[in-house]
């Protein structure tokens, strides 16, 4: 769970502790009110149906206390699912009134939308193609031009958050990656298939690896190799490293990335194809 959505349920809560507190005091009148207005029959009636409510209140409340605590993102959805099916059956009366309760499910579905995203974060080398991968994505074509990236930049569409880094474990990245602890990452480690190292890649696998336990185990790991024309290497000595980097538990495949270079050899280059390798939708 992201600070950010820790800040929204503890924000939640206090609303909802506020709306039973004046629930409970809503009872009490009505209780004195049929003391002095003997209309016991009434009163008694408006007693249960607060009552009722004040349970439902509590029951949200309980459950997002549970969600708090969540790292699993699939359980935190399905008590999510509950909480919003339970605020959904609160009807409004003078206490919980219908601003309250459109300010409930705005909430709620915030928290929804937060444990939806996924984050795409490259990795890799100076000069690999993390930016020309990011720009792929961003607007579906090859960005012939070099120009270093120093800082961060995101981009965000839809469930999906990108982030093109300046690459391996430099200061910029480490904090921005520190920064996404809780989130469910997909880390993208981009290398350059002309400049092939077996031990670095290796290396660098298991670097992103061991930080997947900082991540609650929410980090996905995948290879993307680059310049494949460049790499002057055989269709069946790229397929050979594919394997040899997927053997690794990583998915992996290997691009030319500009679709005016070695034309018999393109996975599908789009926005669309290039996201749904990353996010493991087209296996
Ligand atoms: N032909 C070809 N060029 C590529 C490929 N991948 C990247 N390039 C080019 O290589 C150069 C470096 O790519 P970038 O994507 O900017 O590299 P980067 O990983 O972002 O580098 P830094 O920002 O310095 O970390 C650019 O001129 C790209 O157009 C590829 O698969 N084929
Ligand atoms: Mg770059």
């Amino acid at each position: 769970m992201t600070a950010e959505c820790v800040k929204l349920i503890n924000n939640l809560i206090d609303d909802l502790n506020s709306m039973s507190i004046m629930n409970v005091i809503v009872t009490a009148v009505s209780f004195f009110g049929s003391l002095f207005g003997s209309r016991e029959e009434e009163c008694r009636r408006e007693i249960e149906c607060i009552e009722a409510k004040l349970a439902k209140l509590k029951e949200i409340i309980t459950l997002l206390e549970i969600l708090r605590e969540i790292s699993s993102n699939d359980d935190a959805m399905k008590i999510l699912k509950k909480i919003i099916s339970l605020s959904n059956a609160l009807t409004p009366n003078a206490i919980v009134n219908t601003e309250k309760i459109n300010n409930l499910r705005t909430k709620l579905e915030k928290i929804s939308n937060l444990l939806k995203q996924i984050t795409i974060l490259f990795n890799g080398n100076t000069g690999a193609g993390k930016s020309a991968i990011f720009n792929w994505l961003i607007n579906n074509e090859f960005k012939e031009s070099y120009d270093a990236t120093i800082k961060h930049k995101k981009f965000e569409k839809d469930d999906v958050i990108y982030y093109d880094t300046s690459g391996a474990m430099k200061e910029d990245t480490e904090e921005l990656k520190r920064n996404l602890v809780g989130r469910r990452v997909v880390a993208v480690y981009v290398f350059d298939i002309s400049k092939y190292n077996q031990d670095e890649t290796m290396k660098y696998i298991q670097m992103l690896k061991n930080q997947n336990e900082k991540f609650d185990n929410k980090l996905e790991i995948v290879a993307i190799g680059t310049h494949a024309n460049k790499s002057k290497y055989t269709l069946l000595e790229i397929q050979n490293l594919q394997n040899h980097i997927r053997y690794q538990g990583v998915r992996c495949r290997i691009y030319e990335l500009n679709p005016q270079e070695k034309k018999d050899f393109h996975p599908e280059l789009s926005n669309i194809a290039i996201q749904d390798f990353i996010l493991g939708k087209n296996e």
